[in-house]
């Protein structure tokens, strides 16, 4: 169907998680709440009551999961470390939190898996929060305090760090649409957060510089591509609006140094001045970075609403459980627009994958919708690469199925099958189809 597609040598092919999806033990070895132990078990914020509390346990079973991993081929892990473990209360520092990373980072490097390290993903302590989280200006400190403790105490042993996984949701998400922790919707709170977001990222970079470290250090966008549901001018503004929103108000300002002044105008009339940008802020957020994470999942195509403000367009064509349109080639057209319009950095993808509604048969899962769904996006990848594209790696979200944020245990992401009541790992048919992948370096 494809034929056969090799990927260049050294190419890194691994597996995603995050801790607050995975971990569980959220009481264990002096980790305080953060902002999604509170929304979690705020009633009415996410499907069916679930929360992290418990999860996978990978906290304690990680031993087994990484054998796992290593069983399945995998070459590298991202995971994220959990902030309100390493600074559980203003001021003071848990290096019980730091030791668990320490022995996960371990086992990795023993199993010879590349150790992928993931600074924020999303669960900022409570206690920040309670000072006003990322929309206050003093949590950018905070988290170079907090990222300068990892350098201090993993520097040496994680190669690739992530300071910020996709601030669109941190923001966006988060702050306007309420769908995730803090869950509120304020458009002016939404920008000061990616601002904040931004400059502490920044700051991070400019920190992992001065700590002289020898890894490299990025950032990770959840990008898409939009388009237009016509060539009506109105939809066409409407598709721009949709672009400047999730991709280009992040873009812009670390490869540009300037957010878009289309979309500048836009929110200052809907949410007032930008008086929370100082100065050399900019400056700051455009630090060098030495690749750019990219999460991909779908494309998104709106029309223009009453308003001329984009609507989303319900997909035509097939979806996964999540009602996401599944959309390969929208993968290579990203990553083609990042090259001509953005960078010639290395590129990594930092998640790509698709929920199905997965079941046990005979002890097994037969997954044919998520190996069609990675095959496709894969030869969208080689068909980049093909063409010049600097893409180093890619990185399947998830290694098995996780808490799905405000859709709890009911959206499975995995490669490998979780049976949450026992914890038992099943791996799916599509963990043995990536297993043949990377063991070939390619499709067939
Ligand atoms: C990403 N949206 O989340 C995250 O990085 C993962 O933690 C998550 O499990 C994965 O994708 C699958 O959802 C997103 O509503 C969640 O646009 C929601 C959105 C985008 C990304």
């Amino acid at each position: 169907m494809n034929g056969e597609l090799r990927f260049p040598e050294g190419f890194l092919w691994g597996t995603a998680t995050a801790a607050y999806q995975v971990e569980g033990a959220a009481q264990e070895d002096g980790r305080g709440p953060s902002i999604w132990d509170t929304f979690a078990k705020t009633p009415g914020k996410v499907l069916n009551g679930d929360t992290g509390d418990v999860a996978c346990d990978h906290y304690h079973r990680y031993p087994e999961d990484v054998r796992l991993m290593k069983e399945l081929g995998m070459q590298a892990y991202r995971f994220s470390i959990a902030w309100p473990r390493i600074f559980p209360e203003k001021g003071r520092y848990n290096p019980k939190g730091t030791d668990f990373y320490k022995r996960l980072v371990d086992t990795l490097h023993q199993h010879g898996i590349l150790p992928v390290a993931t600074i924020y993903h999303w669960d900022l302590p409570q206690w920040i929060q309670d000072e006003g989280g990322w929309a206050n200006r003093r949590s950018v400190d905070y988290f170079v305090e907090y990222a300068n403790t990892l350098f201090r105490e993993l520097g040496d042993v994680v190669p690739l760090w992530i300071t910020h996984n996709e601030p669109w949701c941190v923001s966006f998400l988060s702050h306007w649409l309420g769908q995730h922790a803090p869950g509120h919707r304020d458009l002016r709170e939404a920008l000061q957060v990616a601002h904040h977001v931004l400059l502490s990222h920044g700051r991070t970079v400019q920190a992992y510089r001065e700590a002289g470290l020898s890894g490299r250090i990025g950032i990770t966008l959840n990008l898409t591509v939009v388009d237009a549901a016509s060539e009506d001018p109105a939809d066409l503004r409407a598709a721009q609006i949709s672009d400047g929103n999730a991709n280009r108000w992040f873009l812009d300002p670390i490869f540009r140094g300037s957010y878009p002044a289309d979309m500048v105008e836009i929110y200052t009339e809907q949410a007032g001045p930008f008086d929370f940008v100082h100065a050399d802020d900019l400056d700051i957020i455009r630090r060098p970075i030495d690749f750019l994470g990219v999460n991909y999942y779908t494309r998104s195509v709106v029309r223009a609403g009453e308003d001329g403000m984009p609507k989303p367009v319900p997909p035509a064509g097939p979806v996964t459980d999540m009602g996401w349109e599944v959309h390969p080639e929208s993968l290579y057209r990203l990553l083609t627009r990042l090259r001509r319009e953005y960078t010639g950095l290395p590129l990594y993808i930092t998640e790509n994958g698709a929920a199905y509604p997965d079941r046990v048969v005979d002890g097994r899962v037969d997954d044919p919708e998520r190996i069609a769904y990675l095959r496709d996006h894969f030869a969208a990848a080689h068909r980049f690469i093909q063409e010049g594209g600097n893409l180093q790696g890619y990185f399947v979200w998830s290694f098995m199925d996780n808490f799905e944020w405000a859709f709890g245990y009911s959206k499975r992401f995995g490669l490998v099958y979780v049976d949450y009541a026992t914890q038992t790992r099943i791996p799916k048919a599509s963990a043995l189809w990536y297993r043949d992948v990377i063991a070939a370096n390619g499709i067939r």
